[in-house]
């Protein structure tokens, strides 16, 4: 079996396999994803260049990224017949993806009458010079034969809700192509430039169809193979060049033709290999495992966001324009940690862009609620920060009619979220730049806004978290919920202990902060709020946490019967009139998700009690639920249950066979929160890594058919590689270390020198 590479014979079939297939072998490269579709596709084929970090609305349509006009279009006709994959003339096709480089590659064979035809074409987007791809596209004709190439930029761009670059210029300036056009929404401009090195033929311009294209004629030899490179770059006004956007993309792509197909490879391949090096997990004895975990963490690595971009990872990655495009807590609760862990520099771009979109947080905050203060972190984010859910957001297929839910004004849980995260940097780190950098603010100003959120009931003498969504969200405006509660009281612990760091270590700043916010009198509310926030409890008798109040009294039943009573197969179960609302059964780990979020203040009896009695309520209805079901049950030792749902996390985008609608919502594309889910669960669940009280310890729960699980970790600025078998954890440590760290391996405290490999037997866990 290969384990660095996943490829497919289907090419054609319905629209719905090759929207899958587009999501499957799709690249990226942090500033675009381009879709796994084929070079000769259109925009019905969904093609997509998804760009980060630029969005634009149409009328009331909700807002949504742009997808760039697709400078990798190219289709070839033999005798007068346009080849197509999608046509009865494809008679052999593969598909492939290399985790290597994030490098997409297509071999098809044609029989066009008598006559057989190869293409060949592999792309990569460059991993060192973000606004370029790189193709090599070869033609190879058994017999002679009159051969046409169109090839060139393809304005007919495939959208949900646009067009958002409504009037594109197409131009050739020289040598180069270059399609550009603005905006719809606030006329940012968009450019997609091409240069095309080919040693045959004469090209022709010519526009037509949507389409900038250079038309190609040559007598083709037979069996001879005709090769040219494409190179395409997309500028967008985000970019910081000093030259309008046509003209920076022509530079890129002329410097790209300049260097070559070869130096640009070369050039990507070095980064990638520094990216695996980084990252790459090792599981040994069990290669289906292997294979979807490598295929996981490559979807990470791709759509990291470019550096200094102060950009962060949508929901959807870069696969598409669903879900707007937006950010949500995915990225703090299932992504962030592995970049955290593997490379901070990423990790730290993440929460910049927390501090960027602090102010549409304030705005929210203020819009929002009344008396609402400091940051209400959207639910939706976009590059502003303000909130791109709607206030009716998903459609009942059965009436057509747009359902009231409340994930904008009330899933309030996202600003602990982002707060923990903050704090969680420097924890990790030892870093605290980022403190002083915006973190600190980001930080206060939610616990500022949860202050000004919560109740106090005086006949308790307790601040309450009422009427919120948990991240459970068939059941809304619900009080009282365990994890909202137990994030926002510890948004508070965090606020108190950043200031206290800053008090201690950078006391003129800490000043500075605390006037500017005007936050010096507000200290001592956070204090009384985290000491008098009420957080449900396990009850005493059978440890079971109440997800929320009143949930112990709805109806039981389990999603499978609730599923039986669908009237529609797309029917949302939450909202309003929702199948889930009155009962028991739950979208996702909600409580779970607090067990795991806060794994160090429950005992396994606690995670077991809350386990047994949740799974069998949850729907798994989000991409986001297996992975915190399975670490939980590693906490109590239900390996084989753990590894089901770790495989089904980590495969879920190879297999690509989610849910596709939410209602009416189309919501297919890629899942990085499910991604990131499957490397803590491999890393943090089945490795036993735990850096979260100040202390990197690692009890592993070796899945039984593993030999061997092996990882780079990064901790405190030093970097390790733990390898994990049934008998011993061996740690190394590079002479590049800064300091011996004490390490907690299995019950035993071991130092690990800088330079040094050390091996700890793991008796204890034998007995
Ligand atoms: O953030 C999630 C949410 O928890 C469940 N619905 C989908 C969102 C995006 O993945």
């Amino acid at each position: 079996m290969k384990l660095w590479e996943i490829s497919t014979s289907e090419c054609g079939g319905d629209a719905e396999g090759i929207m899958r297939r587009g999501n499957i072998f799709q690249i990226a490269n942090g500033y675009m994803g381009y879709r796994g579709t084929l070079d000769e596709f259109g925009s019905e084929q969904l093609v997509g260049i998804t760009l980060a970090g630029i969005f634009d609305r149409v009328g009331d349509a909700w807002r949504e990224p742009v997808n760039a006009p697709n400078g990798g279009y190219t289709s070839v006709t033999i005798d007068g017949v346009e080849l197509s994959a999608l046509s009865e003339t494809d008679v052999e096709h593969t598909q492939s993806l290399n985790f290597a480089n994030a490098a997409f590659q297509r071999e098809t064979r044609f029989l066009s009458g008598d006559k057989a035809v190869t293409l060949k074409s592999s792309r990569f987007l460059s991993a060192d010079t973000p606004n370029l791809g790189v193709i090599r596209f070869s033609i190879r004709c058994d017999a002679a034969t009159e051969v046409m190439i169109r090839t060139g930029i393809d304005g007919d761009i495939w959208d949900l809700n646009g067009p958002h670059l409504p009037k594109l210029a197409y131009e050739k300036r020289g040598d180069v192509l270059v399609t550009y056009g603005s905006t719809h929404e606030s006329s940012k401009g968009v450019a997609v430039a091409e240069a095309l090195e080919c040693g045959f033929g004469e090209d022709a311009h010519e526009i037509c169809e949507q389409k900038n294209l250079r038309v190609i004629h040559f007598s083709a030899k037979a069996g001879k193979t005709y090769s040219f490179d494409k190179y395409f770059a997309v500028v967008t006004d985000n970019d910081a060049f000093e030259t309008p956007v046509d003209q920076a993309a022509i530079d890129i792509v002329e410097r790209a033709k300049v260097r070559g197909y070869m130096a640009c490879l070369a050039k990507h391949d070095d980064v990638w290999a520094g990216k695996w090096a980084e990252s790459d997990v090792v599981i040994e004895g069990d290669d289906e495992a292997q294979l979807a975990l490598r295929y996981s963490i490559l979807q990470l690595l791709m759509v990291a966001p470019v550096k200094s971009s102060s950009n962060s990872i949508p929901a959807r990655a870069l696969s598409g324009q669903v879900y707007k495009g937006a950010i949500f807590w995915d990225t703090e609760l299932f992504m962030y940690p592995f970049f955290l862990h593997t490379n901070p520099e990423v990790a730290v771009e993440l929460l910049r862009y927390r501090i960027r979109t602090l102010d549409g947080a304030r705005r929210k905050a203020m819009t929002e609620g009344p008396g609402y203060r400091g940051a209400f972190y959207a639910w939706e984010s976009q590059e502003t920060g303000d909130d791109a859910c709607s206030y009716f957001n998903v459609g009942d297929p059965i009436t057509g009619r747009d359902l009231r839910t409340h994930f904008r004004d009330k899933q309030v849980h996202i600003s602990g979220d982002v707060a923990i995260a903050m704090w969680k940097y420097f924890l990790h780190t030892g870093d605290d730049s980022l403190l002083l950098e915006g973190g600190a603010e980001v930080i206060l100003e939610c616990a500022r806004f949860y202050f000004s959120y919560a109740y106090f009931k005086k006949d308790k003498a307790r601040y309450e978290i009422l009427d919120v969504i948990g991240p459970d969200e068939y059941h809304e405006r619900v009080n009282n919920n365990a994890f909202t509660s137990q994030v926002a009281r510890e948004t508070f612990v965090v606020a108190l202990a950043a200031v206290e760091h800053l008090r201690l270590k950078h006391p003129s700043q800490l000043d500075v902060l605390l006037e500017r916010l005007e936050i010096a009198r507000e200290l001592i509310d956070f204090a009384e709020a985290a000491e008098l926030l009420y957080v449900p409890e396990p009850d005493a008798e059978t440890g079971v946490i109440e997800q929320f109040e009143g949930y112990f009294k709805l109806k039981m039943t389990t999603p499978a019967e609730l599923k039986e009573r669908l009237v529609h197969p797309n029917e949302y179960l939450g909202a309003g009139q929702g199948l889930a609302v009155p009962t028991q059964v739950i979208k996702q780990a909600d409580v779970v998700m607090m067990l795991n979020l806060f794994k160090n203040r429950y005992s396994a009896a606690i995670k077991r009690a809350n386990w047994e009695y949740y799974e069998p309520r949850t729907e798994h209805g989000s991409s986001l639920s297996a992975c915190a079901y399975a670490m939980v049950a590693l906490e109590f030792g239900n390996l084989d249950f753990a590894y089901r749902y770790f495989l089904k996390t980590a495969k879920i985008d190879l297999e690509a066979k989610s849910k596709l609608y939410a209602g009416t919502i189309f919501i297919g594309g890629s899942h990085p929160a499910a991604n990131g889910g499957a490397w803590m669960t491999a890393v943090f669940g089945f490795g036993g890594v735990n850096a979260e009280d100040g202390r990197l310890s690692i009890h592993p729960r070796l899945y039984e058919k593993w030999n061997r699980l092996q990882f780079p970790l990064n901790y405190q600025g030093d970097r390790f590689v733990i390898t994990i078998t049934h008998e011993v954890v061996t740690i190394t440590a590079p002479s590049t270390n800064s300091r011996t760290h004490l390490v907690n391996v299995a019950g035993d405290v071991v130092q690990c020198e800088a330079d040094a490999t050390l091996s700890v037997p793991l008796v204890s866990l034998c007995k």
